[in-house]
């Protein structure tokens, strides 16, 4: 009777690990492979092979790109040394990406940028928001950007009991920030655990000086968050999920769900394109290759165009695709003037004509 009772319980529990095997393959697109999409005008930029997870593009073309990020779970072949981040002037006939002088007021020898976003301000004054991974905690670092000096002056170290796990922000005001959460556990297996599971318990917050909140919650892994032109809404990448949530901002900077558009890839980060109003976003189309990282089967990069996002029928066109042999793990894109910048988790970033 015992042995029959192991038997069952044995059996039981091989049966679930298959399940959460098929379950986890499925939720990493484990079997899906690219067909390749490249525009005519492609080349890799130089300075830039160690990551370039973020990327921002003020109006005026400057392009600030973060790279070196080191993060549980994810390939790095950056050097040991701090992170940085990288200009880049998209009006120049070939641009090139310089590294940033920051100054002193925090620890930048523990500097680890994730996200980015800029804001500026009435005066025109630029703020920089970096998501910052100190000993893999995180903090908001804000900073003035100075572009005679060609340099970043630390203003602000941003550390809240909600602003954990932090993947991504939005600034919408000189000191107000919206950022994602993208594990709710902090020990990597446990995290792990919560992506096999695929527990939906992370969420977007608020954030300013007054009032730190939680405004929208119940992603697999929320990660890029961006506004609308207009400011009125907020899009929110779920990386496990293969969504980007289209949310509206309210008055008390609450957001309320309106709809969601499904995809089968996994969204990291995203943009506007800001002649469109597009959504632009760079996705891991089989994020097990990235995962399980193996130099002759490289993850992939994919950039989508998802137009009319606020109608019944976004269209969604593929903008780039290729199967590693160029650019692997695309993390982010970012448009301006008909040119575009794929940026990557640890990898590359490529620059293309459209
Ligand atoms: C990727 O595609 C290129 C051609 O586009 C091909 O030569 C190469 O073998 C492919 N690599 C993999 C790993 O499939
Ligand atoms: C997710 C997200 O929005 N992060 C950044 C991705 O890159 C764009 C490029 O413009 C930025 O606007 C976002 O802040
Ligand atoms: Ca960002
Ligand atoms: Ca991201």
């Amino acid at each position: 009777m015992a042995k029959l009772a192991v038997l069952i319980i044995l059996g039981a529990s091989l049966a679930l690990l298959g399940q959460m095997f098929v379950a986890i393959r499925e939720r990493f697109n484990a079997s899906r492979e690219v067909e390749p999409v490249e525009p005519r005008n492609c080349h890799l930029i130089e300075n830039l092979e160690n990551g370039s997870e973020d990327i921002d593009i003020l109006p005026t073309g400057l392009a600030f790109i973060s790279s070196g990020l080191k993060y549980p779970g994810l390939p790095d072949f950056a050097p040991d040394e701090p992170g940085k981040i990288f200009l880049m002037d998209l009006n120049e006939q070939t641009p090139r990406a310089q590294a940033l002088k920051i100054s002193d007021g925090f620890d930048k020898s523990l500097f680890n940028p994730h996200g980015i976003s800029t804001f500026i301000d009435k005066d025109g004054t630029v703020y920089l928001y970096v998501v910052n991974h100190p000993h893999m905690k995180s903090t908001v670092e804000i900073f003035k950007f100075e572009e005679h000096q060609r340099s970043l002056l630390h203003l602000k170290t941003v550390r809240h009991k909600l602003l954990k796990s932090v993947n991504d922000i939005v600034a919408v005001g000189p000191e107000q920030f919206y950022a994602t959460r993208d594990h709710y556990f902090t020990c990597f297996f446990l995290t792990l655990l919560e992506t096999i599971l695929g527990l939906r318990w992370t969420y977007v917050a608020f954030y300013s000086p007054t009032e730190v909140k939680v405004v929208a919650k119940g992603f697999n892994s929320a990660n890029g968050i961006t506004a609308s032109l207009d400011q009125k809404y907020i899009y929110v990448a779920d990386v496990t999920a293969k969504n980007i949530h289209i949310m509206e901002k309210h008055a008390n900077w609450n957001l309320t769900p309106l709809k969601v558009i499904q995809l089968d890839t996994l969204v990291d980060n995203l943009s506007v394109d800001p002649s469109t109003g597009d959504i632009l976003g760079g996705c891991h189309p089989n994020a097990m290759k990235l995962l399980n990282y193996d130099p002759n089967d490289p993850p992939g990069s994919e950039v989508l165009r998802i137009q009319n996002v606020l109608s019944e029928k976004p269209r969604v066109n593929t903008v780039y695709a290729n199967n590693g042999s160029v650019l692997q793990g695309s993390s982010v894109a970012a448009v301006y003037h008909g040119k575009i910048l794929i940026g990557t988790v640890f990898h590359k970033a490529l620059y293309c004509v459209l």
